[in-house]
């Protein structure tokens, strides 16, 4: 539904963007939300506003506290580590600490109490070669994504992390958690389905101009339609990227907050109690196939070998070994990286340097005609190639 803003309301969020003290910027925010009208068109674009605020409130709030020099509470921010950070996700005593104790040695409370993790919990889980960072997520609830309890916080980690387990519990109303847990990720604007299409809008310097790169299609609208959205809120300089399928309403909304993909599998625990069994009948009819659909007992260790290679597909790991030039044999160690890295992206993670004197590379794959294939930075690897970089 089109949110039809009158131009004052426009020109002021023109304001709020260009405003960086975060006080004022507030102070905008507000002023912005009572020029908006209230009806249905604007119901979510009203709950998107109100929850930029309370992020913005939050984070004056831990600077305050920072100055003052008091511990800020909790640590929400966890550094990334192995091949994925994926963030576990539920609400509460669906046995996400049972899950991290049952696959990696972190040093977890499993409590029948409520609410017993209160801070992220980063633990690591191997399979095969490659190594993925669980961080448990403490439980969400709902108004998780409106500012209760830690429910920014941790839904912040769930959009800074790489996947999610969306685990629910199979012996209480499974699906009913499994909603909750997805209506609280889209208020977050975390999507578990690959969009049609999306928009990113990449403000410039004044003066930049704008230009708008169109490399997919536009549903219900022309060009011309929206460059006059994107100046009627004053964005005169910025590259705007529309790839897929996108609406003219996306791009509204990508005027407000970007939206960001997820892959996301289902964890359904607790399959060793009665009841179960028809539990993750109706979840597997409710997730009709949109996300893989994983169940387990973590309490009786049953199931949980499937989760490495479901992660593995999901998120598009690919295990690169590298070969020293002359040496016979590649590192049993191989290099973990995204589907779609090239050789460049290769060189980087190696060191800086390589992309810099980068000569050429030899790629060994049983895909190619001829092993090895002589290539340059551009290649596209997958799973499982040898690869022995020349520098200069
Ligand atoms: N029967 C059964 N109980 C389980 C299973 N996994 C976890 N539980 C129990 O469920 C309760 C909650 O487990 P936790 O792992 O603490 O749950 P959580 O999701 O981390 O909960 P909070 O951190 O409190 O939000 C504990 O009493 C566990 O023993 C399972 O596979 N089967
Ligand atoms: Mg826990």
């Amino acid at each position: 539904m089109p949110t039809n803003l009158p131009p004052e309301a426009k020109d002021k969020w023109a304001e709020v963007e260009a405003t960086r003290n975060p006080k004022e910027k507030l102070q905008r925010m507000q002023e912005f939300l009572s020029l908006v009208p209230q009806h249905k068109g604007t119901l979510k674009l009203r709950g998107q506003i109100k929850k930029k605020m309370a992020v913005l409130r939050r984070e004056m709030e831990e600077r305050k506290q920072k100055r003052a020099g008091s511990r800020s509470g909790p640590k929400f921010f966890i550094e990334k580590e192995g091949a994925a950070q994926v963030a576990v996700l539920g609400v509460t005593n669906v046995g996400k600490s049972c899950l991290l104790s049952a696959l990696t040695n972190a040093n977890v409370l499993v409590s029948p109490a409520p609410y017993t993790t209160r801070e992220p919990v980063p633990a690591v889980m191997s399979y095969e070669d490659v190594q993925f960072q669980l961080v448990e997520v403490p439980a969400l609830m709902e108004g998780s994504a409106d500012g209760r309890a830690w429910g920014l916080q941790s839904l912040a980690l769930a959009r800074n992390a790489d996947g999610l387990l969306l685990m629910v519990d199979l012996a209480s109303d499974p699906v009913e958690q499994l909603r909750l847990v997805l209506s609280e990720l889209e208020k977050a604007r975390v999507l578990v389905s690959k969009p049609r299409g999306r928009v990113d809008i990449d403000r410039r310097y004044m003066g930049a101009g704008l230009r708008i790169i169109l490399m997919g299609k536009l549903m219900d609208s022309t060009m011309r339609e929206v460059e006059a959205l994107l100046r009627s809120y004053r964005i005169g300089d910025a590259l705007v990227k529309i790839s897929g399928e996108v609406t003219l309403d996306e791009v509204e909304d990508a005027i407000f907050e970007s939206t960001t993909y997820r892959p996301a599998v289902v964890v359904a625990n607790k399959l060793d109690l009665p009841g179960a069994m028809g539990g993750l009948g109706r979840l597997e009819a409710f997730v009709a196939g949109r996300m893989p659909v994983v169940a387990v007992s973590c309490e009786k260790h049953a199931g949980l070998e499937r989760l490495g290679p479901v992660l593995f597909s999901v998120l598009d790991v690919i295990r690169v070994y590298t070969k020293e030039p002359g040496a016979r044999e590649a590192s049993r160690h191989p290099f973990t990286l995204r589907r779609g890295a090239s050789i460049a992206d290769l060189a980087r993670s190696i060191h800086g340097e390589f992309v810099e004197n980068f000569a050429f590379a030899k790629v060994w794959s049983e895909r190619l005609v001829f092993s090895p294939q002589k290539v340059g930075l551009g290649f596209v690897l997958d799973d499982g190639d040898v690869v022995e970089i020349h520098v200069r």
